[in-house]
């Protein structure tokens, strides 16, 4: 649609940028942190490990102050729930408290708004032991959790996230390396693990509303719009079917506390209905969040399902529709570019999953992670010219904006990554940040921490609170 003027990003709009604990702090097995899933799992042969990262845990006061430098309104950052609770629950570790006050102060000190992932990844590794979100006391275990953090931290934070990327957990958990080896009938374990996250989720949303009345708190899927290989009504009807799998099945359930229908038609179908308890769907609907977030970095396009092995478009990971024979097939996108990974990279899409996320919620969207992961050089004089990077988070950027004159009520956009961290299964090579750190794989080098073209440029985007973009707004 052509507008005459665009709308603006709204003043009080938050210009951030993301990590994780497990990616970016390093230091996991200090101060009484405990293991987490992550720290137990398996590593791409090749890439490195998660026990020193970028080392932010004794960097951050540097890392919070060139996250000021680049003038960001907001940081979004997870909190370990094993640094918290090394065995998942009983004793709280106060070295744990102590360094999530100590990273949460320093970001205050710079009238930076901090917003937490209570959840990314990292489950403790006792509670994975106990049988992991397969048991259903771990639901009980993330609401006490829940409401240590609220006690410690309510009075500073004012947005939560509660579990990063949930959708992705269960349906690319191998990938990612959250799924427990030992499952042994995982596709239906997943989705019994997927309603007791689903409870636990709505349990500390409720916790929340009552122990911490002026904060907001909402899901963080990773949500993408699907589309059909052709114009042709069974490939349209794969689309629908696969981004009620992928996406409303989890987002449905979060805000208007009931299983999407077609998505519980495929759960059927396969046999993997949860055991839902009396009351379960009552805690549901009492979650109300706030607002929802959620990661976005590329679509989906299937097509009809040739009920053959065919279906299967490749080893996939989280960002990469894979396909399921009987159900749809996952085909590539001809009009779009890929990153060196095979992710496609689609701004219009962007503002696609925007406006179908108004439509179906109409509640405030934060976009917690967008990026490109590439393998960044660094030249002489400390030069790292991630134009690339400029490229794909400005046209992002500009879609963004359309979306918010179309109508949408974004209230944040946060590019993965604030700062290089691990990639969660393609090493630290695959760099994301605005900030490099100096180390390779396996060479720790110096670990110094140096400015991108790109930091530059986003402190000049976030000054002009967005007009200041590196490509024209596209009329569309
Ligand atoms: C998302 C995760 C992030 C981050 C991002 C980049 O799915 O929420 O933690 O990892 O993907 O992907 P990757 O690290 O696999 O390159």
């Amino acid at each position: 649609m052509k507008y005459k003027v665009l709308k603006d990003f709204p003043k009080s709009f938050l210009w951030g940028a993301s990590t994780s604990a497990y990616q970016v702090e390093g230091a996991w097995n200090e101060d009484g942190k405990g293991l987490s899933v992550i720290d137990k799992g398996k590593r791409l042969e090749g890439t490195t490990d998660f026990k020193l990262a970028s080392d932010h845990y004794h960097h951050y006061k540097e890392d919070v102050s060139l996250f000021a430098e680049m003038g960001l309104k907001a940081y979004r950052f997870s909190i370990a729930w094993s640094r918290i609770f090394p065995n998942g629950t009983g004793e709280i570790n106060k070295k744990g408290i102590e360094f999530y006050n100590n990273l949460i102060d320093e970001i205050l000190k710079y009238n930076i708004e901090p917003i937490v992932t209570m959840y990314h990844f990292d489950l403790p590794y006792v509670l994975q032991q106990k049988g992991g979100w397969s048991n259903r006391d771990t639901v009980d275990a993330f609401e006490n959790y829940g409401k240590t953090l609220f006690i410690h931290f309510g009075d500073k934070i004012k947005y939560w996230l509660t579990i990063n990327e949930q959708n992705m957990m269960i349906l690319y958990g191998t990938a990612i390396g959250t799924v427990d080896p030992n499952l042994k009938n995982p596709q239906k374990e997943l989705y019994q693990q997927n309603h007791h996250m689903l409870l636990a989720q709505a349990k500390v949303m409720k916790l929340c509303h009552e122990m911490c009345p002026n904060a907001r708190i909402g899901p963080a899927p990773n949500i993408t719009a699907v589309y059909p290989e052709s114009s042709k009504p069974e490939d349209v009807l794969a689309a629908k079917t696969w981004s009620s799998i992928r996406n409303w099945l989890y987002l449905d359930t979060a805000v208007f506390g009931m299983y999407n229908s077609l998505a519980w038609s495929y759960m059927q179908e396969k046999e993997y209905i949860p055991t839902i308890l009396e009351g379960d769907m009552e805690i549901l609907k009492a979650a109300n969040p706030d607002f929802i977030a959620f990661n976005y970095y590329t679509t989906s396009t299937v097509a009809k399902s040739k009920n053959d092995e065919s279906d299967i478009n490749s080893t996939g990971d989280q960002h990469i529709a894979v396909g399921e024979s009987g159900v749809f097939r996952g085909v590539s996108n001809p009009n779009l570019e890929k990153t060196e990974f095979g992710w496609e990279i689609d701004p219009v899409g962007f503002r696609n999953t925007l406006r179908e996320l108004n439509d179906r919620y109409n509640l405030p969207l934060m976009v917690t992670e967008n990026g490109l992961g590439a393998f960044d050089r660094l030249e002489g004089d400390d030069i790292i010219n991630d134009d690339y990077r400029i490229d794909y988070l400005s046209k992002h950027i500009e879609q963004a904006r359309l979306a918010i004159t179309d109508g949408v009520n974004l209230i944040g956009y946060f590019p993965w990554s604030a700062i290089d961290l691990v990639s969660t299964h393609q090493g630290i090579s695959k760099r994301y940040g605005f900030i490099y750190v100096n180390r390779d794989e396996f060479d720790l080098k110096d670990l110094r921490r140096i400015r991108k073209k790109s930091f530059y440029w986003y402190k000049r985007v976030i000054e002009s609170n967005g007009e200041c973009l590196q490509s024209k707004v596209k009329e569309i």
